[in-house]
């Protein structure tokens, strides 16, 4: 089993490269931000309170999103590994997914963290609100907020994953077949 965590700031090519990655190395997708979407779609109860949380661009609380997680695993446990896209974004989901993944006797082999500068990050964003109809992408100040999130919150997980050793930082600005090739030559380096 070997699993990855792709990293970095909204907009920087998470849930685009995870698409290329787990077809070629056969891993499975783990995106909260989809499973977090899908909850928000079914119009339930938690699904309204999700909403409200994602459309101003603030964090899910930890333990909503690692109950998710936590289904996810257990539900797909048999495979080549997973690849955790937008998870863990806090240090204490980063801790929670280290004892969670002991419990099936597994371990994150690799943190990938994909780097892009704001202003690229904000472009991409609005282009990508224009089309899709995202409220989170369609709104400067709420991007912003996001980035601003990002920085207080989720980028101390990378020292968490430098302190063991499993941290790759990759230059995610170029088109998607570049990233895409400097991301295959740093997983078959820790392969
Ligand atoms: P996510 O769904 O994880 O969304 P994201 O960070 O906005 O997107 P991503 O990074 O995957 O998009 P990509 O760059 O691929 O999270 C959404 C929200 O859910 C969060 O804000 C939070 O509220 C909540 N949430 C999720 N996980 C959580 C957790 N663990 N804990 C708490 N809350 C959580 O794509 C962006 C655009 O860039 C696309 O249009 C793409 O085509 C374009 N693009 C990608 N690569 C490019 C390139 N090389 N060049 C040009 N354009 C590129």
């Amino acid at each position: 089993m070997f699993n990855i965590v792709i990293f970095g700031p909204p907009g920087s090519g998470k849930g685009t490269q995870s698409e290329r990655i787990i077809e070629k190395y056969q891993l499975k997708h783990l995106s909260t931000g989809d499973l977090l979407r899908a909850e928000k779609k079914s119009g339930s109860k938690l699904g309204e309170q999700i909403k409200a949380l994602i459309d101003q661009g603030n964090l899910v609380p930890d333990a909503m999103v690692e109950q998710m997680v936590r289904a996810f695993v257990i539900n797909n446990e048999k495979g080549y590994g997973f690849i955790f896209d937008g998870f863990p974004r806090t240090v204490k989901q980063a801790a929670w997914l280290q004892q969670m993944l002991k419990e099936v006797s597994a371990d994150v082999d690799l943190l990938l963290s994909l780097e892009v500068e704001e202003e690229e990050l904000k472009k991409r964003l609005l282009a990508r609100g224009s089309i899709s109809g995202r409220a989170d992408d369609q709104n400067e100040q709420i991007i912003e907020n996001r980035i601003k999130v990002y920085h207080s919150q989720t980028m101390p997980v990378i020292d968490f994953y430098k302190d063991l050793g499993k941290f790759a930082g990759v230059n995610g600005v170029g088109s998607l077949d570049e990233v895409f090739e400097r991301i295959c030559d740093t997983i078959d380096s820790y392969k």
